[in-house]
C-alpha cells in the first residue's frame, strides 16, 4: 500500500565546515576577550594597549577552538566554555610575547606584525606578558565551576600547564638546548612541555566546562597530548618549508639558532610520518565520544595539514 508520500533517500550527512567553525569561534572569543580585559583607555593605558595589541594581532585561535570543540564533544556549550577559552588564549599570548623578547628568541615579527617589544619597548612587553598571565587566572576565577570540577581544579589545571614543570620547563630546556645536538628524547621533552601541555589543558578545560565524565577527560587528555606533539612537529616542519610572509613570523629561525627540531633529527619525511602517527593516536582517543567529536576530529586533521 502506498502512503502517497514519495520515498526520499536519506540526506547525506553535511560535511563539517571547519573554516566557518573557526571563524565563528574567533569572532565570539574576540568579543569575550574584549569584555574581560580592561579597555585600551583604562589607566595606565599603555599596558592595556600593549596587552590588546598582541591579543588581537590575528592569532589562529586554535586553543580556544579546541576548548569549544571539546566542550561540544562532551555535550557542553560555547557559552559555558568561553571563560576558559579566553584564559588559555591569554596564557598563550603571554608566552609568545615573552618568547619574542631579545633575552629569549629575539623576534621582530609575530602574527604578521612587529612584536610587542618592538612597538612598546622591552619593559612594557615584559609587563604585558605578566599582565596577560595574571588576567588568565582572573578570568578562570570568574568562571562558574561545574559539579565535578571546582575552581580549585580549574586553577590547578592552568597553573600546572603554564608552570615550571610544563610550559616554562619547555622554554628553559629549549633555551639551554640551543646549539646542542639533543637526543630525540630531550626534544620530545621540550615539545611536550612547550606546546602539548597547553593544548592538552585546552581540551581538558573544554571537557571540564561540560562537567565531563572521568573517562571523557582521559580521552581528551590522550587526544590533547598527541595533537599537541603533532602540532609542534608540524611547526618545526613549517619553519623549514615556509616563508616568513606565509607564517607571519621569521621563518628559518630554528636552523639559524641551531635548535634541535624534528626535521633536523629525523628528516622531513620521517617527521611528517611521526606527526601523522600521533594524529592517528589522537583520533583513536576520541572513541569514547562515539561520533560526537566531529569538531575535534576536524581540528586534528587541520592541524596536521596546515601550511601556516
Ligand atoms: C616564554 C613562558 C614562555 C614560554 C614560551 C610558547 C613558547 C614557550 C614559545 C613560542 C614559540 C613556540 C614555537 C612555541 C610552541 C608553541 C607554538 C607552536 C606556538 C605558536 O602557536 P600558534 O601557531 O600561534 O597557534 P598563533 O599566533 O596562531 O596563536
Amino acid at each position: 500500500m502506498s502512503s502517497g508520500i514519495k520515498s526520499r533517500r536519506p540526506a547525506a550527512p553535511s560535511p563539517f565546515d571547519l573554516n566557518a567553525y573557526v571563524h565563528r569561534c574567533c569572532k565570539e572569543v574576540d568579543r569575550a576577550l574584549g569584555r574581560f580585559l580592561p579597555s585600551a583607555s583604562t589607566k595606565p593605558a599603555t599596558i592595556h594597549q600593549a596587552m590588546r595589541y598582541s591579543l588581537f594581532a590575528g592569532g589562529k585561535r586554535m586553543r580556544p577552538a579546541l576548548v569549544m570543540a571539546a566542550a561540544e564533544a562532551c555535550g557542553g556549550s560555547w557559552q559555558e566554555a568561553m571563560p576558559l577559552a579566553c584564559a588559555v588564549e591569554c596564557i598563550h599570548t603571554y608566552s609568545l610575547i615573552h618568547d619574542d623578547l631579545p633575552a629569549m628568541d629575539n623576534d621582530d615579527f609575530r602574527r604578521g606584525k612587529p612584536t610587542n617589544h618592538k612597538v612598546y619597548g622591552e619593559g612594557v612587553a615584559v609587563l604585558a606578558g605578566d599582565a596577560l598571565l595574571t588576567q588568565a587566572f582572573e578570568i578562570v576565577a570568574q568562571a562558574r565551576g561545574w559539579g565535578r570540577y571546582s575552581h580549585q581544579d580549574l586553577v590547578l589545571e592552568l597553573a600546572r600547564a603554564s608552570g615550571s614543570l610544563q610550559l616554562i620547563a619547555g622554554q628553559v630546556a629549549d633555551l639551554e638546548g640551543e646549539g646542542k645536538r639533543l637526543p630525540l628524547s630531550e626534544l620530545r621533552y621540550i615539545h611536550e612541555r612547550k606546546t602539548s601541555a597547553l593544548l592538552c589543558c585546552s581540551v581538558r578545560f573544554g571537557g571540564m566546562s561540560a562537567n565531563c565524565t572521568p573517562a571523557q577527560l582521559r580521552g581528551l587528555t590522550e587526544f590533547g597530548y598527541n595533537v599537541g606533539l603533532a602540532f609542534q612537529i608540524i611547526d618545526d616542519i613549517l619553519d623549514v618549508t615556509q616563508s616568513s610572509e606565509t607564517l607571519g613570523k621569521t621563518a628559518g629561525k630554528d636552523t639559524a639558532a641551531q635548535k634541535a627540531t624534528y626535521p633536523s633529527l629525523l628528516g622531513l619525511d620521517a617527521s611528517k610520518l611521526e606527526a601523522a602517527r600521533l594524529t592517528d593516536r589522537a583520533f583513536k582517543a576520541l572513541k569514547v565520544f562515539r561520533g560526537r567529536a566531529t569538531a575535534l576530529e576536524a581540528l586534528a586533521r587541520y592541524l596536521l595539514q596546515r601550511d601556516r
